[in-house]
């Protein structure tokens, strides 16, 4: 338990999240901030199958290292864990300065596939064979090895081991979990924010929290929307697409799916507001709810920016021959994780015809007969929200609808912390405030609830870690 300090103090990290979906638009904030610690390119060597006895191919890497404050030669090792996403570089967030503190060098491999971290030049389903967390975890176990032994060849040593700490945010969070878990004997310790553990088949908890952050007013207008744009989808397709930029999206599913998703992000960003006070105004004066969700959407979420709607567009997600984070990150989903986003029974806010059977429908239209999640396996093999781990802090917002496959329960091995507030979304408890523009120290006066940072800076500032201390 003795590492368990620093781990606390990492509560208040402002790593930007890449959330499920999300990669787009986040990068596009960290690119407007300039904000990194570096993006210079390194390359390793990595297995393509770490499974399979007779295949040896090897793809290319990319990772990224920053020593400006490595305490020279025993300053421990933060391994941030990039996820479904881009890896741009490391960015300038509330780890380095953690790493700053600690006299840690941060270091950060891209995911598999992701990026410029691909095996292969075009992306059939025979081609993604290889996508998994499995072989993601495994990617990160030898690469932590490799990266322990060429610094120990730089200083001029060896069989010397640093101490590493493993780290991130909503899926590279369950990764960081999920390594602890699988590979203890590599890592002191891991920081699981937002970590989506669990995997599961009809996410219906999801929904439901985005109706409970919502709160009854705004949620009854959000219901009254869908319900509008269900008849209208009926009555005059073609119009009430056009009203929300989105005539791209031929199958109405993916429509719908788009408009469901824009509200999620309110809530799993910490913008409540943004959403909520138009909606329940125009209500209150009378005026078309359908409409002013249409200027949300268009000002708020879709920008100027076609990307976005792509990302929904099951013809563009079809696509194999350009790289695209979102069609990677559905092959995940569509085999491994699942967690489809499915309208509850009761008092829904998403249409009832965003279903098990869209998603299943949309594996296989993407990717092809027979492509389907065994959330089973998945959660035999990781334990869910069972998992049995130790040394793992799982951090979790009150308005995100993520939460619900996260570990929310806490025993002394394995701390779990809520983070609540109005504004409390996916990762937030690691920014000090969800609000941008970032502020890397973190600033608890611009949360709408400063007492929930304040604690848990409180917690951090008693953190010690020492010098000297090995886990191994
Ligand atoms: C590395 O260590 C060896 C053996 O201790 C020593 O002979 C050599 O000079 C060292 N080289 C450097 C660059 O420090
Ligand atoms: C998911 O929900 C659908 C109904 O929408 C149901 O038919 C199916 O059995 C459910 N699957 C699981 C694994 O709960
Ligand atoms: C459906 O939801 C409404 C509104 O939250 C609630 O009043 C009602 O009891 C629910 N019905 C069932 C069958 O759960
Ligand atoms: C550790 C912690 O605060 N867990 C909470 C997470 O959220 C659930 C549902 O609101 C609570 O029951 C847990 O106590």
């Amino acid at each position: 338990m003795k590492n368990l300090p620093l781990l606390l103090l990492l509560l208040l990290l402002l790593l930007v999240s890449n959330g499920v979906v999300e990669s787009l638009r986040t990068q596009q904030l960290m690119k407007d901030n300039g904000a990194y610690l570096t993006q210079e390119e390194k390359w390793f060597t990595q297995t393509l199958d770490h499974f399979s006895p007779t295949d040896h191919r090897r793809f290319k890497q990319r990772y990224y290292e920053f020593l400006d404050h490595f305490r020279v030669p025993e300053g421990p090792i933060f391994l941030k864990i990039c996820g479904e996403s881009a890896c741009t570089g490391i960015s300038n967030d509330y780890l380095g300065v953690l790493a700053k503190k600690f006299g840690a060098a941060v270091v950060s491999l891209e995911h598999r596939y992701y990026g410029k971290s691909s095996p292969f030049k075009s992306y059939t389903t025979k081609d993604l064979r290889y996508l998994s967390s499995k072989q993601a975890l495994f990617d990160l176990a030898t690469f932590r090895q490799y990266y322990q032994e060429s610094l120990n060849t730089k200083l001029n040593r060896s069989k010397v081991e640093n101490s590493w700490f493993v780290f991130g945010v909503s899926y590279p969070g369950a990764l960081s979990a999920w390594f602890r878990l699988k590979f203890p004997h590599l890592t002191c310790g891991s920081l699981a924010s937002s970590a989506v553990v669990l995997s599961v088949y009809n996410f219906t908890e999801f929904d439901k929290q985005v109706g409970e952050s919502a709160g009854p007013e705004c949620k009854a207008a959000l219901q009254e929307v869908t319900a509008l744009v269900d008849e209208q989808l009926v009555s005059n397709a073609e119009a009430v697409k056009n009203l929300f930029g989105a005539a791209k999206l031929q199958n109405d599913g993916d429509f719908l799916y788009l408009l469901a998703d824009a509200a999620v992000t309110a809530f799993q960003y910490g913008n409540p507001d943004t959403l909520c006070s138009p909606l329940i105004n125009a209500k209150k004066s009378g005026k078309n709810l359908v409409d002013e969700y249409a200027s949300y959407i268009k000002d708020h979420y879709l920008g100027d920016s076609h990307e976005v709607i792509q990302t929904y567009d099951r013809e563009h997600l079809k696509r194999t021959d350009i790289s695209g984070s979102d069609r990677l990150w559905w092959f995940q989903v569509c085999t491994e994780v699942a967690y489809f986003q499915v309208a509850p029974a009761n008092d829904s806010i998403r249409s009832p015809k965003i279903d098990a059977r869209y998603h299943l429908d949309l594996c296989k239209y993407i990717f092809g007969e027979g492509i389907y999640p065994d959330v089973e396996a998945t959660n035999i093999y990781y334990g869910g929200t069972k998992i049995a781990g130790s040394k793992i802090i799982f951090t979790n917002g009150s308005q995100d609808p993520w939460r619900h496959a996260s570990k929310q329960t806490s025993s002394p091995e394995m701390p779990s912390y809520i983070i609540s507030c109005h504004n409390c979304g996916h990762g937030s408890d690691l920014r000090g405030c969800p609000q941008s523009p970032l502020n890397i120290e973190g600033d608890p006066k611009s949360c709408t609830s400063p007492d929930a940072v304040v604690k848990v800076a409180v917690i951090s500032d008693q953190a010690i870690l020492q010098p000297k201390s090995k886990c191994f």
